[in-house]
């Protein structure tokens, strides 16, 4: 099989470039590990910057985003008790979108259905080659049988954990790394949201999120040391730390029910450099991961998505391959800024069990100075919102 760009793995930067791609007239192939059922079932990030709800409307998929989503002007954030709203829109003039990641990768591959593009699931040890000749090629097997596609480009859209980025030689790749002392439990509820925005809580008992998918279903989490499992925390227990957590005055409307999910997840900042290798890109969660806390790990993968695309299509569309030459530091000098912005919710937010009295005021301090400092809130909501492209 030959296409002109292989995409390694179906998440949402993978769906999201080859729906580009595709509206643009150039051919891919998505080679995907796990089954569609599999990818759809994964319940991860909740809020769309407003580029992102740009992007992914010029994709043609924005409609059910647009009727099921929720447009927030703001967010809560709350220091052991002491709840303040941030305006987005006043700071900033912007708002995010509140719609779950698996809505985005559904509707995405409906897309890609009704385009006929190819994605092609259970594609297993897949392995990239000759990456710096002028012919890379994928190889790969379905059923333990051995397949082979020839390409142009290959996008590695394979996530943390995928093949790509360990394919580029120790060598050349320069990797950036901050692991955190916690991971975040979390669950998702079939039970009204606490409040019509989500609530960011730091409290000395540690963080917890108030946040959510529709007007019925909940999404909550609080941080745990990395030593905890998931079987070690019933749905009582779960719901008995955020009530301790979450401001008493928020508490008062929230309703409880049995989980539908829950999951521990370790909370990383991560980037690698370059993010091109001969004909070989790494996109999203492959080249970089944020913890969670500023929401921005979906938005930066479409930032990537973006900038990628354009590139794709300067050069298959006029000849011009200066799009794809500086896809790695245009994509960089955003994807940083990104990184700085949730470290520090991050570092603002959780307890970190080696912080001593003197850390632990500077957080407070923080959390005040964003209460009572327009600066501080224009500064936030800009990077919630996003930041151009
Ligand atoms: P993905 O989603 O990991 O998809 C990669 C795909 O590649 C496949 N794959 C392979 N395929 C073929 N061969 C191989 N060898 C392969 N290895 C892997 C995988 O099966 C998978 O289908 O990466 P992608 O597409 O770059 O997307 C990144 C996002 O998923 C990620 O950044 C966000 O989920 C992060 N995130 C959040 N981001 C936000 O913007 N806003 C949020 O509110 C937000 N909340 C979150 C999050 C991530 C979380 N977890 C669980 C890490 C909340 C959580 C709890
Ligand atoms: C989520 O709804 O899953 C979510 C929202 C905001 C975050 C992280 C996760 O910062």
């Amino acid at each position: 099989m030959r296409t002109k760009v292989a995409i390694i793995g179906a998440g949402p930067s993978g769906l999201l470039l080859s729906q580009l791609l595709n509206l643009a007239g150039i051919e891919t192939v998505v080679l995907e590990r796990k089954s569609r059922d599999y990818v759809l079932s994964r319940i991860r990030a909740g809020v769309l910057e407003w580029t992102t709800v740009q992007l992914l409307r010029a994709a043609g998929v924005g409609d059910r985003m647009d009727r099921e989503g929720m447009v927030h002007d703001g967010c809560y954030l709350s220091s052991n008790n002491n709840m303040f709203r941030v305006d987005f829109h006043e700071a900033c003039g912007k708002q995010v979108m509140v719609y779950g990641q698996t809505e985005v990768t559904r509707d995405l591959y409906d897309a890609q259905e009704a385009l006929g593009a190819t994605v092609i699931h259970d594609a297993e040890d897949v392995a990239l080659h000759d990456l710096e000749s002028d012919a890379p090629w994928v190889s790969y097997t379905i059923g333990g049988v051995p397949q082979r596609l020839d390409c142009d480009y290959v996008a590695g859209c394979d996530g943390f954990h995928g093949v790509s980025r360990p394919t580029i030689p120790e060598g050349v790749r320069r990797e950036y790394e901050k692991v955190y002392p916690f991971g975040w439990l979390g669950i998702l509820s079939r039970t009204p949201p606490v409040a019509e925005e989500l609530i960011y809580a730091a409290h000395d008992r540690g963080f917890a999120l108030a946040s959510m998918r529709n007007p019925m279903l909940s999404r909550y989490y609080i941080q745990v040391p990395l030593t905890d499992r998931v079987e070690d925390w019933s749905d009582e227990a779960f719901w008995a730390e955020l009530k301790l957590r979450l401001p008493e005055e928020a508490c008062k409307s929230l309703i409880t029910g049995p989980s539908i999910e829950k999951s521990i997840a370790p909370l990383r900042s991560f980037v690698t450099e370059p993010m091109r290798w001969g004909r070989l890109f790494l996109v999203g969660d492959a080249a970089h991961i944020v913890p969670p806390t500023g929401a921005k790990g979906l938005n930066l993968a479409a930032s990537d998505v973006f900038y990628l695309s354009q590139g794709f299509k300067d050069f298959y569309g006029a000849g011009d391959a200066a799009g794809l030459e500086g896809y790695s530091q245009k994509a960089l000098a955003r994807i940083w800024k990104a990184m700085r912005f949730s470290w520090s919710m991050t570092t603002m937010m959780h307890r970190f069990p080696e912080h001593n009295a003197y850390e632990r005021r500077m957080q407070d301090t923080e959390m005040a100075v964003l209460e009572t400092s327009d600066t501080a809130r224009k500064w936030m909501a800009e990077n919630y919102t996003g930041l151009p492209y």
